[in-house]
């Protein structure tokens, strides 16, 4: 395939304080997406930096007694000094306020105003100071912020606009005409129905009287520039616009990242100022979820945030990548919890990955003096492994293409956990006693499966997978074309000293709360509900430990037979804001068409999981009948879609 291009952006982020788990996930993605493209073969470009203007910035320098300039010239090094540390890295940083950024925002007010796209009126409104907009009569919830659910003031005020909804039209086209627009494909709905409101114009100033740290206004000294309009330019800015000649080598390519809750800023503030401008809108926006702490978004002004640092600092930032990566659907929202973490870390890395390693290298080092041994001719066994192997290269790219990256990295432990147990089956420890050349096929193949499945893990886990490269004997893989099945030269060294991934113990519960409950039998999902940890022998669990399980309801929308099952139901489930795929072994008690339109109950943040093939995005539950059947359990009436249960 030929080399494709891609400029990379993550959110810039705010400056009011430190940066927490959402930005380090958002980060992280975009970083293991620029080393995946760049081990497809293509050119990335990778872009982040920080949202150093505006009200909040001004408000938490102020509280720390600072001026701004003094405040984000600390701060901004906080998150500058926190990537590399996640072994993340950027090609470029931007602050929005270092000169270039200034400039490219100055002329773009400039070039608008010029052509008559910006103009001034007197505007009266409610004003939320939290959320740094006015706000029309109607949208306010009890007359308060619909944001944040704050004060707001009515003020009269003399501002100037964007000419927003000229371009409403053309971007409802664009977004229809182009469906991987915004991803997921459920966002662009979102942003259809905004759009369908009808379209304001967007204030874009603030009196200099009251927030003075911003950028001017040229063409007014009143003023400084309204904060989303200076942020969403740091694209642009970033690459030298207007004149750079650098700028189209990496524009029409560019691919914003960010969290959902800034979708709109994005996805209309940001391509009408394009499109204004006259500039190409981005390839793409997607939307990712948030890190929920107690099904309560992590967020400064909540004080729940988990300190990524802290993570790193016990666990390595390498499994705290791998966590993300793996236990995160882009898109959709997942629970952080440190558990999750550590028994991640035990079941994939220490365990399944690891151990493999570890038990290959002992073998090869007493029987084959610590050098790769010689592969010889396949077995029909051997074949299959070498042609999933190969299959997996594909799936990979594929599965980044579509921002699956958790089944990319789950189709890769899959080729892990299929190398255990053929190394298990084919017993090289035993063999090497009677078939020496058979134990020998045997390693070579466990080794050369690592080291596949070190170069297809390399982009999540840079440092840890070069490691294991390294130790294997191997040279690193740069172009995944290159990835050959017998790359691994017989001969040569083992460098396998220390464990990749030790076991970790799982995190001290609080004490456990009294009155247990049996759990429902989980009914989707083919699994049983997960087991509560072992913090008691009568299987009592903190009431923490419940919280972490979220419950909601939801309406089943769609239903079939998976083919090749009488047992499993493949379920498409309305949760409000987004709709889920579940797999649910409950086919043989239940017809597709008696599913749909159903309330069921679902446990909505269990890490997805394949059956047949397909991913269960959450387990239905259910519990037997005397008669042997099942019984779902539903809302006693109906409920909105996505009503959680506590
Ligand atoms: O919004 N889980 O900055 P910001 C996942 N400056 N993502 C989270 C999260 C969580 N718990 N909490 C925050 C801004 N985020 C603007 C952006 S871009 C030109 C300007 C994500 O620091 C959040 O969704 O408040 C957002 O996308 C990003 O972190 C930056 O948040």
């Amino acid at each position: 395939m030929a080399a494709e291009r891609f400029y990379y952006t993550t959110p810039l982020y705010y400056l009011n304080a430190k940066p927490h788990i959402g930005h380090a996930y958002c980060t992280v993605l975009v970083d293991a997406m620029t080393r995946f493209r760049r081990l497809f073969g293509d050119e990335v470009h990778f872009l982040t930096g920080t949202d150093e203007h505006g009200q909040k910035v001004q408000k938490a320098a102020d509280q720390r007694g600072l001026t701004p300039q003094q405040h984000v010239d600390e701060l901004h090094a906080a998150f500058r000094d926190l990537w590399p540390d996640l072994h993340v890295h950027y090609d470029d940083f931007i602050r929005t306020t270092e000169p270039r950024h200034v400039r490219a925002v100055q002329t773009l007010l400039q070039r608008l105003h010029d052509q008559g796209d910006i103009y001034v009126q007197d505007y009266a409104g409610w004003y939320s100071t939290a959320a740094e907009r006015f706000w029309a009569e109607d949208d306010l919830v009890d007359g308060k912020c619909p944001d944040t659910g704050l004060e707001v003031q009515y003020i009269t005020e003399r501002n100037y606009f964007f000419r927003m909804s000229k371009y409403g039209a053309a971007l409802r086209a664009h977004i229809v005409a182009n469906p991987g627009f915004i991803r997921p494909a459920n966002r662009a709905n979102e942003v259809l129905g905004f759009l369908d409101k009808g379209l304001q114009d967007l204030c874009i100033s603030r009196p200099k009287e009251r927030l003075s740290w911003g950028i001017p206004i040229p063409f007014d000294e009143d003023y400084v520039t309204y904060v989303w309009f200076d942020a969403l330019t740091n694209y642009i800015a970033a690459l030298g616009w207007p004149d750079d000649p650098e700028f189209p080598k990496w524009w029409p390519h560019a691919h914003h990242f960010i969290g959902k809750d800034i979708l709109t800023t994005h996805s209309v503030y940001w391509t009408t100022m394009l499109m204004a401008a006259g500039v190409a809108l981005p390839q793409s926006i997607t939307a990712t979820g948030w890190w929920l702490s107690g099904d309560r978004k992590m967020s400064k002004s909540l004080g729940n945030v988990v300190d990524p640092l802290g993570m790193k600092d016990v666990y390595g930032p390498e499994v705290l990548r791998y966590f993300l990566l793996r236990d995160m659907v882009v898109g959709l929202d997942s629970n952080f919890t440190e558990e999750a973490l550590v028994r991640r870390n035990n079941s994939d890395l220490a365990n399944d990955l690891g151990n493999l390693a570890r038990r290959a290298a002992g073998l090869v080092g007493r029987y084959f003096g610590g050098r790769v041994p010689e592969g010889g001719a396949p077995t029909p066994d051997e074949e299959e492994i070498i042609a999933e192997a190969r299959t997996l290269h594909g799936r990979v790219q594929d599965l980044v293409a579509e921002l699956q990256l958790h089944t990319a990295i789950e189709e890769t432990m899959q080729l892990v956990r299929r190398l255990n147990k053929y190394m298990t089956d084919t017993a090289p420890f035993k063999t090497i006693k009677t078939h020496p050349a058979a134990a020998a096929r045997s390693l070579y193949t466990v080794l050369e499966g690592l080291r596949h499945a070190a170069c297809l893990l390399g982009p999540v886990m840079p440092e840890k997978m070069a490691e294991l490269t390294d130790a294997l004997g191997a040279a690193p893989t740069t172009n995944i074309h290159d990835l050959r099945w017998g790359g691994l030269v017989p001969g040569s060294v083992l460098k396998m000293e220390e464990a990749l991934f030790p076991r970790r113990d799982l995190p001290v519960t609080e004490a456990p709360a009294p009155a247990p409950a049996k759990p429902p039998k989980g009914a989707g999902d083919g699994a049983k509900a997960q087991a509560a940890p072992a913090s008691s022998p009568e299987g009592v669990i903190a009431f923490d430990d419940f919280m972490k399980v979220v419950l909601r309801v939801a309406t089943v929308r769609e239903a079939e037979r998976v083919s090749g099952s009488d047992k499993l139901l493949r379920l498409q489930v309305d949760l409000g804001e987004e709709r889920r795929q579940v797999v649910a072994g409950i086919g043989k008690q239940f017809a597709p068409e008696d599913l749909v339109g159903r309330q069921v109950v679902m446990v909505a943040n269990l890490a997805p999981r394949k059956i047949f093939k397909l991913e269960s995005q959450g387990m239905i539950l259910a519990v037997d009948t005397p008669d042997g059947g099942l019984a779902l359990l539903q809302p006693t009436r109906e409920v909105p879609p996505g009503a959680q249960a506590h």
